[in-house]
This record gives C-alpha cells, structure tokens and sequence, in this order.
C-alpha cells in the first residue's frame, strides 16, 4: 500500500484513553435494568439478558491478564463511518495485553462473512498498517442481516472452530438490535459464545441516556462542514449563486443540524421539524423562497441550504404518496411496464387518489420518474436516490418567478447543487473519533473477559479531556421497545431522532432568523490531527451543547 505522508505521521498516533483503563482495571456493576419501554415483552423475548446492570471499568490495584488466550472475532456491519479500524486496533490491544496467545479473526464483507465462514486472522503487523487510518477496508462491511436461527447456527460452526469466545459486532442500531438477539440465542442454546455490540454510524442516530455518540458522526460532519464552509467562503466572494447543499443521514437529521452548527448556513431544514408541524413540500419552498427573497432586499442574490438526506420521507404528504405509489405500482406492474415512458407521468396521475395524484403532478419531471421508474429490487422508491437538492431549488427557481410576476420579487437566482455523504464516511478519523473508537474497542475485550454478553461497549462523559471518560458496558436491552416493522411488532433499540425539545436544536431555532438574513458564516477548515488541543480535540457541537443542557 503506498501511504501519504498524513498516514504515515498518523500510524504513530497513540489515542487517548480513559484514566480507568490504564493499568489494571476491575469491574464495578450498578442495579437492575428495564428496557426503555414495553418491558414485559421485551423482558419475556430476552429471558437470559433482559434486566442485567451497567457496569463500569475502574483503576485497580496488580497487573492485567487472565490465564487462558481469548479468542476474538469481529464483523464490521453497514455502512462506513470514521474509526472502525480503530475499534478493531483497541479490541486486538485489549486482548493482547490481557493474555499475549490471545487471537482476534475478522469476518470479511460483514455478517454474510460470519455465515460464509469467511474471515482473516487479524495480526499484529495487520493491525498497524491501519492504525488511525479511515475506511473498512481491514476486513470490508456489508448489510447482510443477521437476524434468522439459520444464520445464527452456521455462525456458531465457524466460531466453534476457531475456538472463538465472543463476537463483537460493530454497527449501527438495526446491527446492535441483530447483536442483541444473537446473545440471548448463544446464551439460551449454551453456545458459550458472548456477543459485543459497538456503536457505530456517521448518521449518529444510535445515542440515548446511555450511549453519548455513535462513533464516526464527529469526523463525518467536520468533513462535511469543511466542504460546507469553502462553499460559503466561495459564494461569499463571488455573490451570484444559492447553493443547495444535501448531507447524509438515511432518516435522523442530526448530521444537517451538526454542520449548520459549525457553518452557520443561511437556511436548514431539521426534517422532524417538518414533520412535527406536519409541513408540506410548498411549505418548505414557501420558507426558503422567503429567505432568499429577503436577501435579495438587501441586495444579497446569493446563500447557502442544507438539506438532510431523509427530508422526503418526512414530509407526511410525500410520506403518503410514496406509500401509494409502491401499493400501486406493486399491484399493477404489468399493466405500468407496458405503458410508454413518455406517458408514464400522465398514466400515474390518473390512476392515484385526488390529494396524492395533485402533489404527484407538481413535481420537476425528473423527480416524478424518480418515483415511477428508480425503484429498489422489491419494488420500492428509492428514496435516498431523489435529488432533493434539485428538486427543492427548482422548486424554488419557480416559486420565486411567480412572486416576481406578482412584483413580491427582486432578484436573481442562479443555483448549484450538492450531496455530501460518502466524501466523509472513510476520512481519516478525527482526534476524536480515533480515541472514543480505540477505548470503545479495548473496553470490548474488557467486557469480553468479565463474561459479559448482550452488552453494548461504552464510553462516555466524552465531552471532557479523555483521561476523564469513563468506560463501561450497557445492556442492549435497555435500549430497546417494540416496534411495527414489516408488519410485525419487534424489538429493535429505539432510533435516535433529533429531539426538537433538545439544546442543538433550541440553539438553531434561536439564531436562524438571523443566520437567514445576515452572512454569518464559518469556515472550520480542515480537520487537524497535530497542533494545539482547542483546535484538534473539540467534540461535536452537538454533543457540547447537549451536555450543557
Ligand atoms: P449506517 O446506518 O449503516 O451506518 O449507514 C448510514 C449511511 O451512511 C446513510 O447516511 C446513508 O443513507 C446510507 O448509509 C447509504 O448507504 P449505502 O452505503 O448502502 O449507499
């Protein structure tokens, strides 16, 4: 591998960790748990780990080891976020120190690789080629799910081959959800194999009371919040164009609200804001059209709009037709394919109800055939696929038109499109990203040597100096409620989503007007990995502001 010069001054990097871990550590455990809802089914479908306490690592007197090697394997679920490797690089040290015979194996592609019994010894001169460094490319991800006895079974073969005595599974909440369900099936059976979950997502919706972050958001949004800033910087200089700019963030909005944050844009849309006032498309337009006819009073014709990538399926209305046209479509493919393309538009119109086929009619071409013709293998809108950034600026470009011939508007509008999403998923992570994903992992071979399964890794109060943090273990359960997917009620661990009640999203509130209309912008720069402490180990805003409250 030919490495930059970054990657070679980063390899050296030793993370930060907490104070307790140092040394020799013992387990401190505290009372019983409920899960956060619906704690009689959740208790009667987690009979072996359901009510089981937090625990927490501490300083202790001796010297770390334990008189049997521990086998280790690790899978690396879903989409990429900064710091995996890390987590991997903690788990390898945490095991290694613990007892030198110690082995960790990675399974390759994800879950699938679990049910393939396809896996890679993960040694030592491995682990420090990816030290530090971004991506998933140690053992590569997938988004297999691993949710059936079936799967489970044949994991269990390999494991028992390779003499592997606990999986820690890296992923985000449907992954933990799948960890969760696995180690009361191992546990239940006597598999005697434990299962680790780790909080893992750039879109960082896996938090709650208990788990302050998912690792990868912080590194993520200070990439794109970069990019963001360059573009204002550039839009500030030339003052001729409105960007539109979407960030990822499959359904939670926190990622939007984190990057406005750090850029002050001129507007951002918080999509459960939108669906909390039960907003429709026109609204939203109606906003941002207000916005960018205000400036241009002042004479400023340009700005900048974040907009998350979820926002579609938050709009209740779009929520409906989207709903209507995968029925439809799913119920009348035969008759829809035979149907010329050109009179695709047309056919549909006639055929959806009176509200849903009106909203069907006012979108940009290219959005409605985004919603007929791009659709997933089972049939589905690809909602992640409509490019609301355009969508949205033309929607604009007219409204704005209309309010010109009305004499409302006096301005020009020239704009320029954006995603941001896979450019941040690999960066190389962020000081803090690179020590809250090593001591995520070392306190995984931690719990692992307590004999704990069903837990999730834990790190928190992450928002002081790290030798501060403090390292411990969550059950899953506690996370988790019944909810209705594919028809059926499961428990899953409850998706965080951006709380409106919450501290970052009372902070916009208060200052948008004012973002709006002035040019306030920021411009963080790049991610910096050597230099003073303020400028290279800030957590999020998000996480600064919800910590104060
Ligand atoms: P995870 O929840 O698995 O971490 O993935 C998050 C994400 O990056 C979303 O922000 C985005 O919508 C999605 O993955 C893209 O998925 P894919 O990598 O399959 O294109």
């Amino acid at each position: 591998m030919t490495k930059s010069a970054l990657q070679i001054a980063r390899a050296s990097y030793e993370p930060k960790i907490p104070e307790g871990l140092r040394g020799n550590v013992k387990i401190e455990e505290g009372a019983s748990t409920e899960s956060v809802r619906d704690q009689e089914e959740i208790r009667k479908l987690f009979p072996n780990t359901y009510g089981m306490p937090i625990v927490k690592f501490v300083h202790a007197a001796g010297k770390p080891g334990v008189d049997q090697p521990v086998n280790v394997g690790v899978i690396l679920s879903g989409g990429q976020a900064p710091g995996g490797h890390n987590v991997i690089a903690g788990i390898y040290d945490g095991i290694k120190r613990l007892h030198a015979d110690s082995r960790l194996y990675g399974f390759i592609l994800g879950p699938a690789g679990l049910i393939n019994h396809e896996y890679k010894e993960l040694t030592g001169d491995i682990i420090d080629e990816y030290r530090n460094t971004g991506g998933f490319d140690i053992i590569g991800s997938g988004r297999t799910k691993l949710e059936t006895k079936e799967q489970f079974d044949k994991g269990l073969e390999i494991l028992k081959k390779l003499n592997i005595q606990a999986l820690v599974i890296i992923g985000g909440d449907d992954s933990n959800t799948n960890a969760c369900v696995l180690a009361e099936y191992y546990k239940s059976i006597g598999a005697g194999v434990q299962v680790i979950g780790c909080p893992k997502t750039i879109d960082g919706d896996l938090k709650n009371e208990q788990i302050e972050t998912s690792f990868g958001f912080d590194t993520a949004c200070k990439v794109y919040s970069e990019l963001i800033g360059n573009i204002q910087r550039d839009c500030n200089s030339a003052r001729k164009y409105w960007h539109f700019i979407k960030v990822m963030g499959r359904s939670a909005s926190h990622i939007a609200l984190e990057c406005a944050l750090q850029t002050h844009p001129n507007v951002c849309i918080v999509s459960e804001e939108v669906e909390a006032k039960n907003l429709s498309l026109d609204d939203v337009v109606d906003y941002i059209a207000s916005v960018v006819a205000k400036r241009a009073d002042e004479g400023l014709n340009f700005g900048t709009v974040i907009i998350p990538e979820g926002l579609i399926e938050f709009i209740p209305a779009m929520k409906k037709l989207i709903q209507e046209l995968n029925d439809f479509l799913a119920h009348n493919a035969d008759e829809f394919n035979i149907i010329r393309r050109s009179q695709q538009r047309e056919y549909v119109i006639g055929k959806l109800s009176e509200a849903n086929s009106k909203i069907y009619a006012s979108l940009p071409e290219r959005v409605a055939q985004q919603l007929t013709l791009d659709r997933d293998p089972h049939g589905n809108v690809q909602v992640s696929m409509i490019q609301t950034e355009e969508l949205l600026a033309e929607m604009v470009g007219k409204r704005l038109k209309k309010w010109a011939q009305e004499g409302k508007y006096n301005g020009k509008f020239a704009t320029v499109h954006h995603f941001f999403g896979y450019e941040g998923r690999c960066a190389a992570p962020s000081n803090y990203d690179a020590d809250y994903c090593y001591s995520l992992g070392y306190t995984a071979s931690l719990l692992i040597v307590s004999g704990k399964t069903g837990y999730m890794s834990s790190v928190r109060n992450t928002t002081a100096s790290a030798s501060q943090w403090v390292a411990g273990g969550i059950p899953i359960t506690m996370m988790m409620n019944m909810e209705r997917r594919h028809g059926e009620m499961k428990p899953v661990i409850q998706k965080a989503l951006v709380d409106l009640q919450g501290a970052p999203f009372q902070y916009i509130k208060s200052v948008r007007d004012k973002w709006a209309i002035e040019t306030d912008y920021v411009y963080p720069g790049p991610i910096q990995y050597f230099g003073p402490s303020e400028v290279c180990d800030q957590p999020s805003k998000t996480l600064q502001l919800e910590k104060q409250g």
